[in-house]
């Protein structure tokens, strides 16, 4: 028997509901669970061909990040814990919609076009988050996997930024790090510790931070991490996932769409707090001041904070290193005018999607890239890297300059260069914190969001809307564009954009405007533009209350 008789005999307990046709787009897979058995059951096979592609170790992770509880999702993870190559996100979407009799026929398709080596050995790792769902989702995945004669390591719950770590790990034969959980939490608290070595403790209330862990993995995770800290740092972990349900009224997305806190976390005036997605990969901080104004710090104050930190550095430590930042479209427009005229430092605009943004950076010597949600990391460049390790190495070198090289060298080894990843810039972030003796206000103060508004709207489909310009610019449907850039003319420091979400069945509006009233009207008026234009569907959007 060939083994795709077995994939085909298997492949009739995880069958293809008739007439669902879904996307890999730019986070996977994403659906309602109960519709993704047979798409678990082939992203399995598929990570056998590309792990024998590679002749590497291939993640797999089951998640649906920040949607709601009832749906899930898949993303493969390439060797050195990339997201998968675009070419083999179009054979996940024809393997994920061919009907059951073509199955075989467009795996062929892929060995052939790629050739792929059967003989290979094929190794996957598995990982999940804590959907009711993923559990069996996860066992479809392993049903794959051996139906094809692949091997697999099942990592159980895990972040997927974890699950990233392992693959990145396994594949460099353990020179980034031991590929267990253990093995991340040590890598992370010493570079951590070794960071803040310098700095006496703070008094208690300063080391102290609240985290809503979006009832997810996050919650559980950062549990298991803190006896790694050494009390440097006293975790306040809310909506661990023990009654809450996951991403309900909480986690990062609710607070970065919303504007306000989640629930289930009790702030005083002043207190640091911060959100995690429901797959620990975004974090967003904020706090409450006195008069109960709530004031969110997102990936672009993140990204603010991280790049002073280390453009000091590299200029303490004399390294002629260059550093750029890279964002999206949804970038707050202040953050952009200060990290550019401010800092001085390059800010580059890409497409929506991490892979963008990953892909980018990887351009400079020390890339810093985050999403205004909250998703981010920063990568050095290998002769970055060298140049920073060799410099901390040295003994030759005295006083400040080896310092900031050392302060470098624990940052890279504190930062998952994998992917964005919560608890690691978490840490980071708090080093920093830390290390510069600010408390969240000064940090907050740096530069004054712009009031933004982020709406959603229906229609029948989301694909008749086309954008160019990182997302930018709408070029279908006829009109669309026109009709928003007329709205905006309206507004002071206004900017509006419109584009087809890739994780959910909806449009994306943005606006910004000098007050949140303007910003609000302008987000109301371009989602009415949206609906009318781009075939809205269910009731007119409304203007928030
Ligand atoms: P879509 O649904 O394509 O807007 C969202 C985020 C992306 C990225 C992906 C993956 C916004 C506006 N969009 O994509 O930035 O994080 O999810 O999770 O935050
Ligand atoms: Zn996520």
């Amino acid at each position: 028997m060939t083994c795709f008789e077995e994939v085909e005999k298997m492949s009739g307990q995880h069958p293809k509901p008739v007439g669902l046709v879904l996307q890999y787009g730019t986070a996977g897979f994403r659906a309602k669970a109960e519709q993704l058995d047979h798409v678990m059951y082939r992203m399995g096979l598929l990570a056998v061909l590309r792990s024998k592609k590679t002749q590497s170790t291939i993640g797999v992770m089951v998640t649906a990040s920040h949607n709601p509880e009832e749906d899930n999702g898949v993303k493969l993870v390439d060797p050195l814990g990339e997201m998968l190559a675009p070419a083999w996100e179009e054979y996940a979407t024809l393997l994920a919609n061919a009907e059951e009799q073509d199955l075989k026929s467009v795996l062929t398709n892929i060995v052939e076009k790629d050739s792929v080596n059967l003989q290979e050995v094929a190794r996957v790792f598995l990982g999940r988050d804590t959907r009711p769902s993923s559990l069996k989702l996860a066992q479809a995945v392993i049903d794959g996997v051996s139906a094809l004669g692949g091997t697999y390591q099942d990592y159980g719950l895990v972040s997927t930024p974890q699950l990233h770590y392992m693959v990145c790990c396994w594949n460099t034969k353990e020179q980034y790090g031991t590929a267990t959980v253990e093995g991340y939490y040590q890598k992370l608290s010493l570079a951590f510790i070794a960071l803040t070595k310098q700095i006496p403790y703070h008094p208690e209330e300063m080391r102290q931070l609240n985290v809503d862990g979006a009832n997810g993995i996050g919650a559980l995770k950062l549990q298991e991490l803190e006896p790694y800290l050494e009390k440097k740092l006293l975790l306040k972990v809310h909506n661990d996932g023990t009654s809450g349900k996951l991403n309900y009224l909480c986690g990062a997305d609710f607070v970065k769409v919303q504007q306000k806190p989640p629930q289930g976390l009790d702030m005083k005036a002043n207190e640091r707090s911060c959100s995690f997605d429901g797959d620990a990969d975004r974090i967003v901080y904020y706090y409450i001041d006195e008069s109960g104004c709530f004031h969110l710090l997102d990936g672009d104050k993140i990204a603010t904070l991280i790049t002073t930190f280390l453009k000091e550095l590299l200029a303490t430590a004399d390294l002629d290193l260059q550093i750029a930042v890279v964002q999206t479209a949804y970038a707050n427009g202040s953050s952009t005018r200060y990290i550019e005229e401010v800092m001085k430092v390059p800010v580059h605009c890409v497409n929506t999607g991490v892979k963008y943004l990953h892909h980018k950076a990887q351009e400079f010597d020390v890339g810093v890239y985050f999403e205004a949600n909250g998703h981010g990391t920063v990568l050095f460049s290998k002769t970055a890297e060298s140049k920073i390790r060799q410099m901390a190495q040295d003994q030759n070198q005295l006083g400040e300059k080896s310092n900031a090289a050392k302060m470098l060298k624990n940052t890279i080894d504190l930062i998952n260069q994998t992917v964005g990843d919560a608890i690691s810039d978490l840490l980071t972030i708090e080093a920093i914190l830390s290390i510069k003796g600010f408390t969240i206000q000064q940090w907050d103060f740096i530069y004054t969001d712009l009031p933004n508004r982020q709406m959603k709207v229906k229609v029948s489909d989301r694909q008749v809307i086309a954008t160019v310009d990182a997302g930018r610019r709408a070029v279908s449907p006829a009109g669309l564009q026109q009709e928003v850039d007329a709205l905006v003319k309206k507004y002071n420091l206004s900017r509006a954009f419109v584009r087809p979400s890739g994780t959910e069945d909806v449009v994306r509006v943005y606006a910004e405007a000098d007050t949140q009233s303007n910003a609000d009207t302008l987000a109301h008026g371009v989602s009415l533009v949206v609906y009318r234009l781009a075939g809205g569907v269910g009731e007119e959007p409304k203007l928030l209350p």
